[in-house]
């Protein structure tokens, strides 16, 4: 087949639907596209384990450690499936990993904050993995087979760290006075945050025309963002917390929620590395890498040990 008939047949797939598989011609910009969001992806997952992390040790109880040391766990999970499918794509996943450390590689701009209280913990659950499965329930229907594939079992894991976070977070709200106060802060600092994990407003979304065009993407950031907000709003009136945005009212005719201006330059600073944890997050990254060495060299070792054998 010509160049031109092979970006027929892949322009025939997108449209009907049909998975594109790694073995199947694909533009090399849709491959590039589609290594640069997953990364991207993968290494929020992993990075994404430090806020909650941190809070491993000071659960309130053996059951709530418990649902916080599967929920991190599951994290990693996670990080592992989304470098696996990354690596489809023809990319080694030490190079990946490589670029994350360096500070060359994008991650989650939400983990770049700090998790000061026990509530944060369940805000986390309840609001960035609610961000999350509503962004990655389009991505699993995305035309990346792998990708997609990866994403569906995300999402059924992400679903219960939701849960975990909004019962800590209705077990607060429904506590004493000082319980209260503490999940109201936290929600305060972690609302906005969230909204911005959906990506920069439509008009200054320079990648999603084209993620739209193929299929990688199927709603634009600011779709997404306001479908958050519909959901979410309802569940925090339920739980009787207050909204941190004097500008959110409903409209009637639309049935949306509509919400006050986000502050886009706090978004870019934590996004070029200059949000409250962006050092930090990295030197933990570096850092633990350079502990693992000997696990790496070791597996090595008996990876080629074997293969000689053979
Ligand atoms: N943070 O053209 P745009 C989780 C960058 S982890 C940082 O709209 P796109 C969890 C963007 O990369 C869930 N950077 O981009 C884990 C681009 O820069 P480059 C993480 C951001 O790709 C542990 C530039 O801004 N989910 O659930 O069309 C515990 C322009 O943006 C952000 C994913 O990664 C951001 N928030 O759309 C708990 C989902 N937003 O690369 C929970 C997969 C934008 O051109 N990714 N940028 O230099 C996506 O869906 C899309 O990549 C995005 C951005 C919606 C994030």
């Amino acid at each position: 087949m010509s160049q031109e008939e092979k970006l027929k047949e892949f322009e025939r797939k997108i449209e009907s639907g049909e998975k594109i598989e790694p073995k199947d011609w694909m533009p090399e910009n849709y491959r590039k596209q589609l290594i640069r969001m997953m990364s991207q992806h993968a290494h929020s997952e992993i990075v994404g384990m430090l806020p909650e992390g941190n809070w491993i040790t000071r659960a309130p109880s053996l059951r709530r450690k418990l649902g916080l040391l599967a929920k991190v766990q599951d994290e990693a999970g996670h990080g592992l499936y989304l470098y696996s499918a990354t690596e489809t794509l023809g990319v080694d996943r030490s190079e990946l990993i490589e670029n994350l450390h360096n500070g060359k590689a994008k991650y989650s701009s939400i983990f770049n904050y700090p998790t000061l209280t026990w509530a944060d913990i369940g805000l986390i659950g309840w609001l960035v993995d609610g961000a999350a499965i509503i962004n990655q329930t389009m991505l699993a229907k995305s035309s990346y087979g792998p990708y997609s594939r990866a994403l569906i079992r995300i999402c059924k894991e992400e679903n219960f760290h939701k849960k975990q976070g909004y019962e800590i977070v209705s077990k607060l709200a429904g506590g004493t006075k000082k319980q209260k106060e503490m999940v109201q802060e936290a929600f305060n600092r972690w609302w906005w945050p969230t909204l911005m994990m959906f990506g920069p407003p439509d008009k200054d979304s320079p990648n999603s025309a084209e993620l739209m065009k193929w299929k990688v993407k199927l709603n634009s950031n600011d779709d997404l963002r306001q479908r958050f907000v519909n959901l979410t709003v309802p569940q925090a009136i339920a739980v009787d917390l207050k909204v941190p945005d004097p500008d959110l009212k409903y409209n009637e005719e639309t049935g949306n929620w509509e919400f006050g201006e986000i502050n886009w330059e706090e978004f870019w600073n934590v996004v070029k590395g200059n949000g409250p944890l962006n050092k930090e997050r990295l030197k933990v990254r570096n850092d633990a890498h350079d502990r693992g060495a000997w696990v790496r060299e070791a597996a090595e070792a008996y990876a080629s040990k074997h293969s000689s054998l053979n």
